[in-house]
């Protein structure tokens, strides 16, 4: 009898629409990346509200009913024309627009008393050759904003820090999907092409323990 090793266990999350669009690529790619099998991973997507706290408790209780040993969050990055793996989760809230609840904190931490800053438990250089292996454009990021998505990438690392030392995780930011610029010049990605990068970023999550040591950093 061969045994079968287990299949790594994935949750995406993507986001409700926020800012005045009426899309975001990262809740759309992330069902698309779900939609096909992929060898050795059961993969999961759950949306998250654009909501300080109440993004948390929806991943919280994600986290607490799909148990993943791999959490991929993902956000829409207006602007950046790469899929961009972060780095670091910051220890604040300080929004810039409204939250969709219409909450606009200022200079709040999200953990009273947490350390400044988390990083990825992602093996992000590795995320990164192979998304640019599969022909896609990426790159790390040294930073998640202060807005809803850097909320929501400290509280999982906070979770995983203090209470699931098991599981990795980490945050991807995408940039706008090609209907949303049609009127801005902006760069855009095809919600097909960032699902691809998803998929190759959960793959390689899953088969990699230690990251890549080649720099992907920035002078500013
Ligand atoms: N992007 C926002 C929040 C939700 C999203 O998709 C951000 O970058 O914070």
């Amino acid at each position: 009898m061969t045994a079968t090793a287990a299949p790594t266990r994935v949750l995406f999350t993507g986001f409700e629409p926020f800012g005045g669009e009426s899309t975001n690529p990262s809740w759309e790619a992330v069902r698309v990346a779900v939609a096909a099998p992929l060898a050795g991973l059961e993969l999961h997507a759950v949306e998250l509200p654009c909501v300080y706290g109440e993004s948390l408790t929806a991943l919280r209780a994600a986290v607490d009913e799909i148990c993943p040993d791999v959490v991929v969050s993902v956000g829409q990055a207006g602007g950046r024309p790469d899929v961009t793996v972060e780095r670091v989760a910051l220890n604040v809230d300080d929004a810039r627009i409204p939250d969709t609840a219409g909450a606009e904190p200022i200079d709040e931490p999200i953990v009273p008393g947490g350390p400044a800053a988390y990083f990825s438990t992602l093996p992000i250089k590795a995320c990164v050759a192979a998304v640019r292996a599969a022909g896609l454009p990426a790159s790390v990021s040294n930073t998640a904003g202060t807005f809803v998505c850097n909320h929501v990438f400290y509280g999982l690392a906070h979770l995983i820090a203090t209470e699931l030392p098991h599981v990795r995780g980490g945050f991807v930011h995408v940039p706008y999907a090609p209907e949303q610029v049609t009127d801005r010049a902006q760069p855009s990605l095809l919600v097909a092409a960032v699902a691809a990068a998803l998929r190759e970023i959960a793959a390689t999550a899953a088969r990699t323990r230690t990251d890549l040591r080649v720099a992907e950093g920035a002078t500013h």
